[in-house]
């Protein structure tokens, strides 16, 4: 018998990842797509399979995590042995300026499926994945994180975040629920949105280069960040709710640079060089023609920043064999050819 999964947020980054990497395990993939006037599903379109088609191996389905009824009659339609809960606001600057929303979806969204996976527990044991994130760790002074570091949540949605863990393991211990949480560190790759400052500056970089840009705007420079490739993380989610038991675990690379270390390399990779100058709002980023490249602006900065992240994934080493297998210059190549063959 085939394996069927469920993914909440099919269409985003490590949804597209994650859809690819389960049909290679030869598992039947629905996914939950939420309905809007312009095409939100481009980064799977390649995979769809028209309604008509016997013995699909992706079915899609409209849905959305604020609507408790809907999910609870999806999952029951569906009936998985996997549920994967990618499905987020996941932006921190914008849920500082959609909070409540931001606190719905990421956080009540998450008791929503595990209500219907409880309500079904004598039908069908249900895994279920949540998507966690190192922003939980926010305001933390410790120098690497891992599973028993304290979390200090820096905005909305990182505090919808601690909430959707906390309520995923006190279903795990109050109802025997196979439910885990994955705590992840940032991962990008060239599916990334395009508002999340890697995308943004190997966009905006590239497109400097080709002279078809002439500036990019950015706001803290100094954050560190643990960065690591989608790719390799969508298999760690996947080894998670393998294990015999339910577990959490940090999904990170342990290493990390800031984000001006990351324009650093990319302009590197693409032979530009650059000389900065100034400081805080005054900082510059200059061409070799003297050109200003990068400018800073305030709106790029957040209320409340996170300036530390790095991951000690030690317990997902040895508990779930998992390593991440791409370096992050080899990420950084896989998004600048992409951006280049996006300007062909
Ligand atoms: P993403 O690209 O922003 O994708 C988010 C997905 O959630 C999209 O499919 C989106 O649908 C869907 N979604 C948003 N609101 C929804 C709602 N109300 N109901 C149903 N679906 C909704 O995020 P990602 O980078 O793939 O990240 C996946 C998950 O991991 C998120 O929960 C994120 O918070 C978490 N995470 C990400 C990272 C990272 O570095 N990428 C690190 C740690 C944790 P539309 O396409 O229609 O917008
Ligand atoms: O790329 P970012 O927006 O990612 P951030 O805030 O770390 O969040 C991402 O990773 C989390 C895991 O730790 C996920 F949970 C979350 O869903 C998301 O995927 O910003 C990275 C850093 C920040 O310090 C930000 O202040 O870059 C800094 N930054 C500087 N200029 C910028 C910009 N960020 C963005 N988005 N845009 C800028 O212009």
């Amino acid at each position: 018998m085939k394996k069927i999964a469920l993914i909440f947020g099919i269409t985003g980054q490590d949804g597209s990842y994650l859809v690819r990497f389960l049909q290679k395990k030869n598992y039947i993939v629905h996914g939950v797509i939420r309905r809007s006037s312009s095409f939100n599903t481009s980064r799977i379109d390649d995979l769809y399979e028209a309604p008509d088609e016997k013995k699909r191996k992706l079915i899609l389905h409209y849905g959305d995590l604020v609507d408790s009824s809907l999910v609870h009659s999806l999952i029951s339609k569906v009936m998985p042995d996997e549920i994967y809960n990618l499905a987020a606001q996941s932006h921190v600057a914008v849920s500082f300026q959609t909070p409540e929303y931001t606190s719905d979806v990421d956080g009540l969204g998450t008791l929503r499926i595990l209500e219907s996976i409880r309500s079904l527990k004598e039908k069908k044991k249900i895994k279920f994945y949540q998507a966690g994130t190192s922003e939980m760790f926010g305001g933390t002074q410790i120098k690497s994180q891992n599973e028993n570091t304290k979390f200090e949540p820096q905005s909305p949605y990182a505090a919808a975040k601690v909430y959707a863990h906390t309520i995923t393991k006190i279903y795990r211990d109050a109802y025997n629920i196979f439910a885990c949480n994955g705590i992840l560190f940032n991962h990008e790759s060239p599916m990334r949105g395009e508002t999340f400052v890697t995308k943004k500056i190997i966009k905006a970089m590239v497109k400097i280069k080709l002279k078809k840009q002439k500036t990019l705007y950015l706001g803290n420079l100094y954050s560190k960040r643990d960065w690591g490739h989608a790719k390799d993380y969508v298999k760690a989610m996947w080894k998670i709710l393998q294990h015999k038991y339910a577990d959490d675990f940090v999904v990170a690379t342990n290493q990390q640079k800031t984000i001006k270390d990351f324009i650093k390399i990319v302009s590197k990779k693409l032979n530009m060089k650059l000389k900065w100058r100034g400081k805080g709002l005054n900082e510059i980023a200059l061409d070799e023609n003297k050109n200003i490249i990068i400018k800073i602006s305030k709106r790029y900065f957040r209320p409340l920043e996170v300036e530390n992240l790095k991951g000690d994934y030690s317990k997902a080493k040895k508990i779930l064999k998992w390593k991440p297998q791409i370096s992050l210059t080899q990420l950084i190549d896989d998004m600048i050819q992409f951006e280049l063959k996006n300007n062909d």
